[in-house]
């Protein structure tokens, strides 16, 4: 018998670092995809997509009818569901590693690298909104703070935990991405010597390049 079309289909708002880290790992499968765009900052978010997600948060992949949201779910899902490069260590150490560098990213990175430094400095001059400095400089602040956490844990090989990469380096390099896009977060990620190394690997992948959200030049 011959098996049912698959359909995969990945909602998300364009400029989304979790969307990215989401398409990076499909990326780096090499699946193909259909993207809906949904943008979760618009005050009418369709009831259509909070059906799918009570939080109304992007993204959220739906794959056959399996209606996956919270980009970690969907990250080590897309890994384990898909043929192609393993993005998840086998070694209990180095996965543990990988887990550990995913929850400082999400609870100590996102907020400064992504929504204090790069939103005020870049996206807001970006769609003509104003640029908050103190948001700017609390988010320098904290963003050293979640650097150095990461400079420790990260390894001395090629990737974030060992010679291939991982989920981990897609979760943080979506967000460095965007950090360094800001004058000041560029020469801050100059002073911690690993993950600078890491940071010119990993943005020169194909999947990096695939991904790119590009800045808007209009007003959204
Ligand atoms: N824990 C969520 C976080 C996703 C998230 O915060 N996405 C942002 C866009 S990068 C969002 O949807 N923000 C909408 C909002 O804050 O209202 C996940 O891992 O998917």
């Amino acid at each position: 018998m011959t098996p049912a079309p698959t359909s995969l289909v990945l909602h998300g708002y364009r400029y989304s670092v979790y969307l990215r880290i989401a398409r990076l790992a499909l990326a780096e499968k090499g699946v193909a995809y259909e993207r809906v765009e949904v943008n979760p900052f618009s005050p009418d978010v369709p009831a259509a997509y909070l059906a799918l997600h009570p939080f109304g948060r992007v993204p959220t992949l739906v794959h056959d009818g399996f209606v996956l949201y919270e980009t970690g779910a969907i990250s080590r899902y897309v890994d384990r569901a898909f043929a192609g490069p393993a993005l998840q260590p086998d070694a209990p150490r180095a996965l543990a590693r990988m887990d550990q560098i995913i929850g400082v990213v999400d609870s100590y990175g996102y907020w400064p690298l992504v929504r204090q430094v790069f939103s005020h400095r870049v996206f807001r001059p970006a769609v003509g909104q104003p640029t908050n400095e103190s948001e700017v400089a609390h988010g320098l602040t904290g963003a050293a703070r979640a650097l150095a956490a990461l400079e420790d844990l990260a390894s001395s090989e090629t990737f974030l935990v060992g010679p291939a990469p991982s989920l981990a380096d897609l979760h943080l390099g979506a967000m460095i991405a965007y950090f360094t896009a800001a004058p000041e977060g560029a020469a801050m990620l100059d002073r911690y010597r690993r993950l600078a190394g890491w940071w010119d690997r990993l943005k020169m992948r194909p999947s990096m390049a695939a991904t790119a959200p590009g800045l808007p030049v209009t007003e959204v």
